[in-house]
């Protein structure tokens, strides 16, 4: 029988290509985001090329009745998940903390920390159920780093790497294993969603170098799922070569 994974923000980017490749290493999935098209799409996509089962959970991970609902309505033969990717998420905005937006924090806050409390508190008790799981939390160098306007974002990361070390302590004895997967500069949406569909300003975080692409995460997140039984990689970050650390790039003009 196929193991399940559930990977959240399934609808682009890196949820989506780690979908593609759990799909294609045999995994049945559950893939959940705000956009229903997308991920209707990916269902079939996936269950086409990869003969795989697709359940999809359309909900937005800030709304937590939503989320409690979506998982407690999960039908009993997908109840049994192995692997939770915690990959929805953004960055609002990029502005000094005195002339932020309020609006662009909380959803910032309620997506990258509580969307990912409120779910990962649904999905724990199954995998402990279970016998074990693996708990993949998306986490950035915004987690190691805090670099000027980033404020908000670069604090809800740095309590993504906190609640990573949170859980590993707590699901210790419950034989799951939980990483954190901290990229670098990623070319998906992300920028154009920080920067509210300005594609030029997202165009220039990209300009003269070669950033990580969604599958190069995604690959590095297979690598974390495929280790041996006894093997865990707490946290991994990956960069693009380009980029020595959140603020120093080389750029060919
Ligand atoms: C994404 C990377 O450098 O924009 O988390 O914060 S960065």
């Amino acid at each position: 029988m196929k193991k399940i994974a559930i990977v959240t923000g399934s609808t682009s980017g890196i949820g989506k290509a780690t979908a593609k490749i759990l799909a294609q290493n045999g995994y049945n999935l559950i893939v959940t985001g705000r956009r229903k098209e997308r991920l209707d799409e990916l269902k079939e996509a996936l269950g086409i090329k990869y003969k795989c089962d697709v359940l999809v959970l359309n909900f937005d991970i800030r709304d937590r009745e939503c989320t409690e609902t979506a998982i407690d309505g999960l039908p009993q033969q997908w109840k049994k998940i192995s692997v939770l990717v915690n990959n929805a998420g953004l960055a609002s905005g990029l502005a000094p903390i005195h002339e932020g937006s309020v609006e662009d924090w909380e959803q910032m806050i309620d997506t990258n920390i509580k969307g990912l409390l409120y779910i990962t508190r649904k999905v724990t008790p199954l995998m402990i159920e279970a016998g074990g799981g693996h708990i993949v939390n998306l986490s950035s160098i915004a987690a190691k780093e805090v670099y000027e306007n980033g404020n908000v974002y670069c604090a809800t990361k740095h309590a993504v790497d906190a609640l990573t070390k949170g859980m590993r302590l707590d699901l210790l004895k419950h034989n799951i294993k939980v990483t954190s997967i901290s990229p670098g500069m990623v070319d998906t949406e992300f920028s154009t969603v920080r920067f509210k569909g300005d594609a030029d300003r997202a165009g220039k975080v990209y300009e003269g170098l070669v950033p990580l692409h969604d599958v190069d995460v995604a690959d590095a997140i297979w690598y974390v799922l495929s280790r041996p039984a006894h093997v865990n990689i707490n946290d991994m970050l990956v960069m693009p070569v380009a980029q020595a650390n959140a603020t120093v790039t080389l750029r060919k003009s």
